[in-house]
């Protein structure tokens, strides 16, 4: 696929950004054992990925503005681009170990995702889309699963952590889904559940609590894998409301039925 000058720009971050956290990784193993506990030093990788990000994507367009997880809001003199970063998701998975943790970097022009890109480093798994291009994991191109039965279906979510979100609804609904369901799976990156239904892992995921660096880039390699997402309610709200519902036409609406319900219940 001819990838644009700004998605080459994109991808060159991303994947600049994912060696360094992969290195970092590598050490966290070591910290595990230590009594300060690996947290600090997560939290330095997660900045210093972030900085790498910002560094490269300013570099090629000074004037965009910029948003990061690590780096709070940055208002541009463009006034039309914005990059959406988050420079570790799954920040969990990757103090604890576990190798399930992405960089995602968005652009959003006038207000729309026009193109997105989602690193995890140490599958070395590329899923990069532009808004009417289609989606692709490293060149091959992405569709969501094709699945029609939902009992057929893995569905993927994300469940609050401790202290955090609306544990009650979260059981509700995990719940109703499990009734109809295959299989729920909950892998702590939203970028990556994203990505993963993106391209026909799942066949549909939800949560809610997100930010808006979470899920930017991954809401446009669905659609442009052919899905469908909203945030709970069925609109296109998902970056401000932090919920997301994803998969294909069929999987989408029944997902956002049984999620209607489990409200309702609540
Ligand atoms: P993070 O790893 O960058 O924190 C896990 O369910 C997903 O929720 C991850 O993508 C995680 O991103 C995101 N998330 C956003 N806000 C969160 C919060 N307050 N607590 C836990 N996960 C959060
Ligand atoms: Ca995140």
């Amino acid at each position: 696929m001819a990838r644009s000058a700004i998605l080459n720009v994109m991808v060159s971050a991303a994947t600049k950004a994912g060696r360094g956290l992969v290195r970092d990784f590598n050490e966290v193993e070591n910290l595990q054992v230590s009594r300060k506990g690996p947290g600090d030093f997560v939290s330095l990788a997660d900045k210093k990925a972030e900085t790498t990000i910002k560094t490269e994507l300013m570099k090629a367009r000074p004037g965009y503005s910029f948003i990061g997880e690590e780096g709070g809001a940055e208002e541009g003199t463009d006034g039309q681009h914005r990059w959406i970063v988050d420079p570790l998701d799954g920040t969990t998975n990757f103090l604890h170990g576990i190798p399930l943790f992405a960089v995602s970097i968005a652009l959003e022009r006038q207000g729309v995702l026009v193109a997105g890109v989602v690193y995890n480093p140490v599958m070395d798994e590329l899923y990069v889309a532009e808004r009417g291009g289609g989606a692709f994991l490293n060149d091959r191109r992405l569709r969501v699963a094709q699945r029609r039965d939902f009992d057929d279906c893995v569905v993927a979510t994300g469940l609050p952590n401790l202290g955090k979100g609306e544990h009650g609804r979260a059981l509700r609904e995990l719940g109703g889904v499990m009734l109809h369901a295959a299989a729920v799976r909950r892998c702590g990156s939203a970028a990556l559940d994203l990505a993963w239904t993106a391209s026909g892992r799942f066949d549909a995921y939800w949560e809610h609590g997100l930010q808006s660096w979470d899920i930017a880039a991954g809401v446009l390699l669905v659609r442009e894998a052919g899905g469908f997402v909203s945030d709970a309610k069925g609109g296109e709200t998902m970056l401000e409301t932090g919920s997301v519902v994803a998969g294909n036409e069929r999987t989408h609406a029944e997902l956002l039925a049984h999620l209607k319900r489990a409200a309702a219940a609540g």
